[in-house]
Order: structure tokens, then C-alpha cells, then sequence
């Protein structure tokens, strides 16, 4: 199996604990951000980072004592402890004007030939897919929104798939959205979104995604489909669960699923992601991997409240998908 990711040595890495049975295993020193990390923020969770220079650059979703979200840049060398800038990313239109977010969560980061693209949830009359570009993580261009209301988790594939920018994101409510499927939407320019499709749904037989699923960090191109590690949310007696699993997608057409696994690869099970501001919450946004090992590190928020770290190896992952496949896309979304 061949992976598509540059040779990333440096990467955050600790090997499988001994006995340990899972696709996945946490970094002991989980939580890597804690609770009020810096003057202006109580929480820093569901966040992304790249590789960056010798080391590696982050944008952190930082709930500010207003408990109203922003995104601040990071900087790290070793990708685990991090550096987080006071002050929220300012951005500005393509003429140079100030072009300021009401709020700004969840990002995404994606580096497409020479510019780092940023993909976040922020408002306009309700939510839906902000845009940002930069090349330094000084300078931020704030694109048009790609969508209208009410939409979120947009997540871009690494590269023009036939000549587009290809991006995953989620039809959703004003509130917090008891349904979702995730779509596919096309692009030329980044600005103008469209031939959109639906690529999968919430899926009734396994009851961790039975209510909504969401693209997680950006997918990972092996020669065996895109990998795309996703959120799945089903809802208990005392509100959501968020876990994760994960899909292959067809490499020339990311629309059509080629595997689903029916078994979530992490859920809320370790204090600080089963406590927290919203308790019992695992939500992937990044993931650093290894061309060459097939390593992968990926961050992901826990309860609202920190960011944390899982290991594994992209291969290991694949076959574990095709290995448990589910031939269920989830349900049709309109009846
Ligand atoms: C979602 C988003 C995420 C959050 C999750 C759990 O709707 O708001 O940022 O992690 O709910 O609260």
C-alpha cells in the first residue's frame, strides 16, 4: 500500500503500549493544552496543526473567558508542546480591508501547493464555512464564505482532485444540529462551490454515528482510496457522545465510499474526554502522518476542554476499515 504524505521524521511519536489491542493508543502524556492556556482563553480543543518551517504551525480554536470561540495561531517544535499566540488571527479581504469574524471554530489546515488554507465555522445570519489563506501564519486573507447557512465542518482534500478544489462539509441548524450527513462541493477558484453531493449518512446500524457524522482532519490519499477519518455522534439519556471511525473514498471521485468501518476507532473513554465542558466528547480535526513510516499522529478535541493526541499507522487503519466494512451509507436524507 503506497501512502501520498511527505516524510514527516520529526513527527510527535510513542510506540504501541505493550498489550494494547486497539487501531489507536492515546499519548500518555495526554492532555497536551490545559485549561486556561493563555490570558484572553479558558479552553483550547478542536484544532489544527501542519508541519511549519523546522517544526510545525498550528490555528487552535480558543474559547475566550466570554466563552465566544476565536482562532489563535500556534507555533511548536515538537508538535506537542505548543506556543499560542495572545491575540486571534486578524483577517483581512482580498483588497486589504479588515474582514473580522464574529466567531471562528473548528478549523482545519491544509497546506495546497505553496498556501496554507484555513477552513473554519464562523457566521453570517447563522453558521456556515469560513475561508482563510495564508502563507506565513502572520498574514491571514479571509475568502468569501464557500456556503450559505447553515453548514459546518468544511474540510478540503490536500489537492485539486480533476482540476478542482474538492471540500467536505455538512449541512446542518442554527442550534446544534440533531441530523448530518456529509456532502462534497467543488471548486475552480475557492471562492465558487458547487456540483455539490452527498458522499454519506448517519448510519442506523451502528448506533455510535446514528445521528450525525462529520469529515474530520484533512484526508490522507493512499493508493488504497482517500482516507478520511470522521466524527460520529449518537445521542444518550444525558445528551451527545461524539466518537470517531473512519471511511475510503474513491480517488478520482471522493463522492463514492468504498469502505465505512462499522466500529469507531476512538471513543470518550479517559477523564479528561469523558469530563469537561461538554463531557464525552472525541473530535478529530488534524493529523500528522509519515510518508515514509505510515505514522500518524492525530489531534483531536477532548470534552471542549483540551487537545489531545493519538497514534497509530495509516496502514494499520486501512485494513482495519476494509477489514470491517459496513455496506450501509446511511440514510437517504430527505423522506
Ligand atoms: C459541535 C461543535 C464542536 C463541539 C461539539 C461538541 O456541534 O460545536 O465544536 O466539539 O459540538 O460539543
Amino acid at each position: 500500500m503506497k501512502i501520498y504524505c511527505e516524510e514527516l521524521s520529526n513527527m510527535p511519536w510513542e510506540d504501541r503500549p505493550k498489550g494494547h489491542d486497539g487501531v489507536l493508543w492515546r499519548y500518555s502524556k495526554n492532555p497536551i493544552t490545559k485549561r486556561n492556556p493563555i490570558k484572553k482563553g479558558a479552553r483550547v480543543f478542536n484544532s489544527a496543526v501542519v508541519p511549519f518551517s523546522e517544526g510545525f504551525a498550528g490555528v487552535f480554536r480558543v474559547d475566550h473567558k466570554n466563552t465566544r470561540p476565536f482562532l489563535h495561531v500556534g507555533y511548536s517544535k515538537d508538535g506537542i508542546n505548543w506556543q499560542i499566540e495572545e491575540e486571534p488571527i486578524q483577517w483581512f479581504d482580498q483588497s486589504g480591508n479588515p474582514f473580522p469574524v464574529g466567531y471562528a471554530y473548528d478549523p482545519r489546515v491544509v497546506r495546497i501547493e505553496d498556501s496554507y488554507y484555513v477552513t473554519f465555522c464562523t457566521d453570517d445570519h447563522g453558521p456556515t464555512i469560513g475561508v482563510g489563506v495564508t502563507k506565513d501564519f502572520k498574514h491571514f486573507t479571509r475568502l468569501p464564505n464557500a456556503f450559505v447557512p447553515c453548514n459546518r465542518n468544511g474540510v478540503l482534500f490536500p489537492r485539486k482532485i480533476n482540476g478542482k478544489y474538492v471540500m467536505l462539509n455538512r449541512p446542518s441548524d442554527m442550534g446544534h444540529t440533531p441530523f448530518g450527513d456529509i456532502f462534497l462541493s467543488e471548486s475552480f477558484d475557492m471562492i465558487h462551490w458547487g456540483n455539490h453531493r452527498w458522499v454519506m449518512g448517519r448510519n442506523n446500524r451502528n448506533w455510535w454515528e446514528n445521528l450525525k457524522i462529520g469529515a474530520g482532519p484533512v484526508p490522507i490519499e493512499t493508493s488504497e482510496g482517500w482516507l478520511l477519518i470522521y466524527h460520529g455522534v449518537t445521542l444518550t439519556c444525558n445528551g451527545y457522545v461524539y466518537s470517531f471511525g473512519a471511511a475510503l473514498l474513491d480517488l478520482e471521485d471522493p463522492s463514492k465510499v468504498l469502505y465505512r468501518s462499522k466500529y469507531y476507532l476512538l471513543t470518550p473513554e479517559e477523564e479528561y474526554e469523558v469530563c469537561g465542558f461538554v463531557p464525552n466528547v472525541v473530535f478529530p480535526c488534524a493529523a500528522l502522518c509519515d510518508g515514509k513510516t505510515g505514522r500518524i499522529a492525530i489531534y483531536y478535541g477532548a470534552a471542549d476542554t483540551y487537545v489531545a493526541v493519538a497514534f497509530g499507522y495509516v496502514q494499520e487503519i486501512v485494513e482495519f476499515v476494509k477489514e470491517n466494512s459496513d455496506s450501509n451509507r446511511g440514510e437517504e436524507p430527505c423522506r
